[in-house]
């Protein structure tokens, strides 16, 4: 599955307005403006009238620096603040639509609310757990006939419509373009957007103008709507984009709301160490759905047993760009598929340590993706099935562990001292191991082979981290055996 930015198809405005049915996209916004905190433009329109059919269109049909529009999702309360703000008091318009529709059949007037821009699904009243802000009155599904959302019928603050019973009432609508939040930092220790925190190892700053910039992108995954978390990868980016492509395997899926930074740190210099990265995923993402990311984040009134499921918990997600460069990518893998399992194939691995913060390399350009869970799927429906995949999942990281450490010693940054010979036993070890059950015994090995990495000496080589690599993978491992495995086992 795939999914690009979308092109703008400059015939297909021609052929909405070549239709009599369909009135013509206002130009000008009466306000447009760009939300601090998720970096999303927004234009808010004036077309009395119109209906949410056309609006739509207009919506869809219209590009902001390359990205398409569609019509506005509220899905927090400071975007819902924020949004009504710029309609209110900057575009002085009153009723206008916005991205919420019903399912057609819907005759309950607070079932089967949804969004556009595959942004999910919405609760008909102000207490389920996505967001929802409806007037005290509504919905009401006037006369029958209100399948469609408002913003302004009560005025400012008023809350939401359900409307289509009174089209004189519509002053317009509004636009919501996805552009990516933008940073940029210097220094060790740096904010990248709003939630998410970095700090870099200070050798890596060799200038004090060293930069290390950051695009946010924002993206729904497709695959928890159309069931295929656990069972399809998600490839992002590419030619579209025209940057290289981010793929991410089948067990790693949006919660549904996923935000992907990408960071170039080609000004720095580094050879060793780890980047830590600390997200806060209810600010960075605050749409997204509660029960399936973080216990530590949201309380224990949503996850109120860790022992439910191990796979709920919020991950960090890296991947090198070029892809090819990650061992995860079995087409590139000198020594061939590591596993024969395909849901474990992919370029992207997910690295966080703890619920919230995570560890990259950040050799050359990285991606970083924040707000997905662990999903086997079908597989891993049970408790016992979700111990099972957690147990082949390990293996087969401390499979490519090794490779990385024979590849490490290959390239010469490893001398073939007791240190690297207690590393490769080590991660030896821990496989045999866990091949017996024995998860403790593993563990051991694991925490014996991080100790080897910091008594190694890594002389530094052009093309690689592998210091920053043996640490992070190394840690990941241990994180999922002491609380994803090791809980879990019957
Ligand atoms: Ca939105
Ligand atoms: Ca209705
Ligand atoms: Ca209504």
């Amino acid at each position: 599955m795939e999914i690009g930015i979308r092109q703008i198809i400059g015939f297909s405005a021609l052929l909405l307005m070549g239709s009599a049915a369909v009135a013509a996209c206002p130009e000008t916004p009466a306000a447009a403006d760009t939300n601090p905190e998720t970096g999303h433009y927004f234009e808010v329109y004036a077309s009395p009238r119109v209906t949410w059919i056309d609006a739509n269109a207009c919506a869809t049909g219209k590009t902001y620096s390359g990205v398409q529009g569609h019509l506005a999702t509220i899905t927090s309360s400071s975007e819902d603040a924020w949004v009504d703000s710029l309609r209110a008091t900057k575009s002085g318009l009153g009723q206008v639509w916005i991205g919420g529709f019903q399912a057609s059949g819907s005759q309950e007037p607070g079932s089967g609310w949804g969004w556009v821009n595959n942004e999910g699904p919405f609760p008909g009243d102000n207490n389920g757990p996505a967001y929802a802000n409806w007037n005290s009155a509504e919905p009401n599904n006037s006369g029958g006939v209100e399948n469609h959302l408002t913003l302004g019928r009560y005025g400012a603050g008023g809350g939401w419509n359900d409307e289509g019973a009174a089209p004189g009432s519509i002053a317009g609508f509004i636009v919501e373009y996805d552009t990516p939040r933008r940073a940029t930092c210097t220094g060790t220790e740096c904010q990248t957007i709003k939630g998410q925190f970095l700090k870099i190892p200070a050798e890596w700053i060799d200038n004090p103008d060293d930069t290390i910039r950051f695009s946010a992108y924002e993206f729904t995954d497709p695959r928890v709507a159309s069931g295929k978390c656990g069972v399809e990868p998600l490839t992002l980016f590419g030619a579209a984009y025209d940057k290289p492509e981010l793929r991410i395997p089948a067990y790693l899926c949006g919660s549904p709301k996923l935000v992907v930074v990408a960071v170039d740190g080609s000004d720095l210099n580094f050879t060793t160490g780890t980047v830590l990265i600390e997200n806060d995923t209810a600010t960075v993402l605050p749409g997204n759905n509660p029960a399936l990311v973080c216990r530590d984040t949201f309380g224990p009134d949503f996850y109120p047993d860790p022992a439910i499921d191990p796979q709920l918990q919020d991950v960090v997600v890296y991947q090198t760009t070029p892809p090819d460069r990650m061992l995860e990518n079995a087409s590139t893998n000198p020594a061939g598929p590591p596993t024969t399992d395909p849901q474990f194939i992919g370029a992207a691995g997910e690295f966080t340590d703890s619920c919230g913060s995570s560890r990259g390399t950040g050799k050359e350009t990285s991606y970083f993706v924040v707000g997905m869970h662990i999903d086997f799927g079908a597989a891993g429906s049970t408790p016992a099935g979700s111990h099972q995949r957690f147990v082949a999942l390990t293996r087969y990281k401390l499979t490519l562990l090794q490779q990385s450490v024979e590849t490490a010693k290959a390239s010469g940054t490893l001398k073939n001292g007791d240190s690297t010979k207690g590393m490769s036993a080590s991660v030896t070890t821990a496989i045999t191991k866990l091949d017996r059950g024995d998860y403790k015994g593993a563990l051991a090995a694991v925490q014996k082979f991080l100790k080897f990495v910091d008594a190694a000496i890594y002389t530094p080589v052009p093309e690689n981290n592998y210091n920053g690599e043996h640490l992070m993978r190394g840690q990941n491992i241990e994180f999922t055996l002491r609380v994803k495995v090791m809980p879990y086992a019957p």
